[in-house]
């Protein structure tokens, strides 16, 4: 099977809309705090670039919903990559909620982002970076 990097979160009030459940917006949030986790712990020099030049753009996104979220539950998001390719980078995101006796698949989610640098005529794509190439090659999803 193929690794996921695994990033937990607890869901709180502030997340939930008037009927109690997680508001669909949020689901897209934890992509990003998952993807930033995952530069922080496996490439921190990348993570790092970003404040001087280097770019990395989102160029789509997504998710799908099959369960509700609701305050004090446990979502674990699992990342897998699904293209690595050029300056282009995609990941699949499988939502469980976790910290129970049977984890339950609640959503399912994608997005791609794209290796940038900020050249006098703006973005210019460039391939994406050693230390994340080499960070990324474990979790590349096997089809
Ligand atoms: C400032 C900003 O927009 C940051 C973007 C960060 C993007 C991070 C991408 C990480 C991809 C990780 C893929 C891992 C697959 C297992």
């Amino acid at each position: 099977m193929t690794p996921a990097y695994r990033y937990r979160h607890p869901v709180t009030l502030e997340e939930t809309n008037l009927v109690g459940n997680v508001y669909f917006a949020h689901y897209v949030r934890w992509q990003g705090h998952c993807r930033e986790r995952f530069l922080a712990e496996h490439a921190p020099d990348v993570l790092a670039s970003l404040t001087d030049g280097f770019a990395v753009v989102t160029t789509g996104c997504g998710c799908e919903y099959f369960g509700e979220l609701t305050a004090g539950d446990v979502v674990e998001l699992r990342m897998t990559l699904t293209e690595l390719e050029g300056h282009r980078v995609a990941m699949a995101f499988d939502y469980y909620r976790s910290e129970v006796a049977v984890p339950q698949l609640v959503a399912r989610g994608h997005q791609a982002v794209a290796c940038m640098t900020r050249g006098p005529t703006g973005l210019e794509p460039v391939p994406v970076p050693d230390q994340l190439r080499t960070a990324l090659t474990p979790y590349l999803k096997i089809q």
